[in-house]
C-alpha cells in the first residue's frame, strides 16, 4: 500500500524531476519521508523565497519545470514573490506547499491561509489536491501548464491528510513531446512583404528569444538573412557569435545610443517581445512599423501595438519566413553604418583607471574573466542597466538578469543554479550591497552543496538606482543609506572566502583568482556612480550620432 505522498513523488519521478528545493514544514513530513526513498535530491534553503528562485532559474535554463517545497501559511507565503518572479518572467516552475488535514480541523484556523487563493495572479494555476486518486493527472497537469508557453508557475496543494493517506499504487501519466504549430502561411507572406517593403528593418530580439530551445533556430535566420539585430535586456545572448549584426541593447527605453538605429529603422520584426519586460522602445504614431514574431499573439499596449503578427513555433517559423526572404534582400542594411559608432560610446571610459572604479570599467573587467559560456547572474540594482547596456554576450542565457519583475534578492540564488546545472562553467553573481543582503543567507546553501561560484559585490552602502531617480528627479539626496557589515569577515563566517579590491586594477586578477580556487567566494569593490548621471541622464539628453540616410 503506499500514500498520497508517495503518489506525488513518483509522479515527480515520472516528470523527470531530481532536485527539490524547499524548507518543510510539519504539514510535508509524509513527503519528506517519500523523497527519503526516491531518487529525487531534497535541497533545503534558508528561505523559501530563494527556493523559488532556484526552481525558476532551473526552469528558465532548462525549459522544464524547477520544482519548490514549502508548508503551508507562512512558508507558502515565502514563495509568493518566487512565484510572481517565475509568473512574469515566464519561467516553468512547480511549487508544492502543505496544509493543514481538510478532512477535519483539530487545529481550527491556526496558521491557515487560502494559499490557492493567493497564488491565483501569481500562477498559471493553482489547486487544492482533494484526493488521492487525482495526483496523477494533477501532477501532469501541472507540469504541462507549467511548460506551455507562454510558460510559468503552478501552484499546487498537499493537504497534509491527503499525503498520508494510504492509497492503491495508481497509474501514472506518461509525459510525451508536444511539437507546436508553426505561423499560418498567410501571417509569414504579409510579414515577408513588409519587410521586402522596408527601407531599413531592424530585428529585436526580446525575452522569448531566450527560450533554451530557441538558440539553433535563431541563429539560422540571422545566418541567412544578415539583419542587424539589437535585443531587449532579457534578450540578449540569444543570437551567439558576437555578431557583427549586433546594433545593442535598449536597456533604457528611449534616447540611448541603440536608439538611433530604432529611431531610423522603418520596420521592427520584433521576435518573442514579451511586454512584462521595460519597454526597450516605445512605439507610437509616425515610427517604424512593428511585426510581432512569438509563440503567442502580441499583448497590446499603450508602448506596442505591432501591425502585423507571426504567432506559432518561433524557431521554424523564422525558418519559413527566411525562406520567402533568402537573397532578396539588400545585401548591406543601410542602419549598419550606425552600429561602430553605437558601440564605441557606449564602452566609452570602460578603461578609465580611477579608484572606486566606473561601472562601465566593472563590466569591461568582468567580460575579461569570463569566458564566452562564462554566467553572470545580475541580481537588481543601478548596475543592472550597466551590464545589459555594455555587456557582451556571445552565448544564449549568459547574462542571466531580471528586466520583469525585477526583484532585489534573486541575484545570488539564480547563480547558484546556474552553478549547479553547468559545474563547468565559471559563474559569477552581480549584485548590489543592498539586494545581496536580501538572501546572503543561501551563502550556507551555495558552500554546503560545495558550489564553484564567485559573488562580486558592487559597494556603494545606498539603495543606489532610488538613489540615482531621487537626484533625476531633482529631490534633495535623503534617506536611501546603509552601513554595511564588513563583507570579508561575513563570507568567512559562512566557510566562504572573501576578498575586498582595493585598487581598480586588482579586480581581474581578484576575480581570477576566486574563480581558481573554486568553492564559494565573496569578492566586494566599491563603485564610483557618478557616472549614472553624468553619462545616462547628462550625456544622452544631447545625444548625437553621424547621419546615416
Ligand atoms: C525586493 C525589492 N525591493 C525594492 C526594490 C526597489 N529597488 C530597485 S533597485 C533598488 C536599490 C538596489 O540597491 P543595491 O542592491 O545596493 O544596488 P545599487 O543600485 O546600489 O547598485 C531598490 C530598493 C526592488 N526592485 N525589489
Ligand atoms: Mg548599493
Amino acid at each position: 500500500m503506499a500514500k498520497g505522498s508517495d503518489l506525488l513523488v513518483a509522479a515527480l519521478e515520472n516528470e523527470g524531476v531530481t532536485q527539490i528545493f524547499g524548507v518543510p514544514g510539519e504539514e510535508n513530513l509524509d513527503v519528506v519521508e517519500s523523497l527519503r526513498t526516491s531518487t529525487i535530491e531534497l535541497v533545503v534553503t534558508r528561505h523559501e523565497q530563494s527556493a523559488a528562485f532556484l526552481a525558476a532559474t532551473y526552469g528558465r535554463l532548462t525549459g522544464k519545470p524547477g520544482v519548490c517545497l514549502a508548508t503551508l501559511g507562512p512558508g507558502a507565503l515565502n514563495l509568493v514573490t518566487g512565484a510572481a518572479y517565475a509568473h512574469l518572467g515566464a519561467m516553468p516552475m512547480v511549487l508544492i506547499t502543505g496544509q493543514k488535514g481538510i478532512r477535519s480541523s483539530r487545529q481550527a484556523r491556526f496558521q491557515i491561509v487560502d494559499m490557492v487563493a493567493t497564488m491565483r495572479p501569481l500562477t498559471k494555476s493553482t489547486r487544492q489536491i482533494v484526493s488521492t486518486a487525482t495526483i496523477p493527472t494533477l501532477v501532469r497537469e501541472a507540469f504541462r501548464v507549467a511548460m506551455e508557453e507562454r510558460p510559468g508557475p503552478v501552484h499546487l496543494e498537499l493537504p497534509e491528510d491527503i499525503a498520508g493517506e494510504e492509497t492503491p499504487s495508481l497509474p501514472l501519466v506518461p509525459p510525451h513531446a508536444i511539437d507546436l504549430p508553426v505561423a499560418h502561411p498567410a501571417a509569414l507572406d504579409r510579414a515577408a512583404a513588409m519587410i521586402l517593403k522596408a527601407k531599413r528593418p531592424l530585428v529585436m530580439l526580446g525575452a522569448g528569444a531566450s527560450r533554451p530551445r530557441l538558440a539553433a533556430g535563431l541563429n539560422g535566420f540571422f545566418r541567412r538573412l544578415q539583419l542587424p539585430f539589437f535585443t531587449t535586456q532579457m534578450g540578449k545572448g540569444s543570437v551567439a557569435g558576437g555578431s557583427s549584426l549586433y546594433m545593442g541593447t535598449a536597456a533604457l527605453s528611449e534616447r540611448d545610443y541603440v536608439h538611433e538605429a530604432i529611431d531610423r529603422a522603418d520596420l521592427i520584426l520584433a521576435i518573442g517581445h514579451d511586454t512584462i519586460e521595460k519597454p526597450p522602445f516605445i512605439m507610437g504614431p509616425g515610427g517604424p512599423k512593428v511585426i510581432h514574431v512569438g509563440y503567442t499573439p502580441a499583448s497590446v499596449e499603450q508602448v506596442y501595438f505591432p501591425d502585423a503578427e507571426v504567432v506559432g513555433d518561433v524557431g521554424p517559423s523564422l525558418a519559413l519566413l527566411a525562406d520567402r526572404l533568402e537573397g532578396r534582400l539588400p545585401p548591406e542594411s543601410p542602419l549598419l553604418p550606425l552600429r561602430q559608432e553605437i558601440l564605441a560610446r557606449i564602452t566609452d571610459g570602460n578603461d578609465e583607471a580611477r579608484f572606486p572604479p566606473t561601472p562601465q570599467r566593472i563590466v569591461r573587467d568582468v567580460r575579461k574573466v569570463m569566458p564566452e559560456d562564462g554566467i553572470v547572474a545580475l541580481d537588481n540594482g543601478m548596475y543592472k542597466i550597466w551590464f545589459a547596456r555594455n555587456y557582451r554576450t556571445r552565448v544564449a542565457n549568459t547574462l542571466l538578469l531580471d528586466n520583469a519583475l525585477a526583484t532585489m534578492g534573486a541575484g545570488l540564488p539564480s547563480a547558484m543554479m546556474a552553478s549547479m546545472l553547468y559545474p563547468e562553467r565559471r559563474v559569477l553573481a552581480v549584485c548590489g550591497d543592498g539586494g545581496f543582503m536580501m538572501n546572503s543567507q543561501e551563502l550556507e546553501t551555495a558552500v554546503r552543496l560545495k558550489l564553484n561560484l564567485v559573488v562580486l559585490i558592487l559597494e556603494d552602502s545606498a539603495y543606489g538606482m532610488i538613489r540615482w531617480k531621487q537626484a533625476v528627479d531633482d529631490f534633495p539626496d535623503w534617506g536611501l543609506t546603509f552601513d554595511n557589515p564588513d563583507f570579508v569577515k561575513y563570507a568567512e563566517a559562512y566557510g566562504a572566502r572573501g576578498a575586498r579590491v582595493e585598487a581598480t586594477d586588482d579586480l581581474v586578477p581578484t576575480l581570477d583568482a576566486a574563480f581558481k580556487a573554486g568553492g564559494v567566494h565573496l569578492v566586494v569593490v566599491p563603485i564610483d556612480y557618478s557616472e549614472n548621471v553624468r553619462v545616462l541622464v547628462d550625456e544622452l539628453k544631447s545625444r548625437q550620432l553621424a547621419a546615416v540616410e
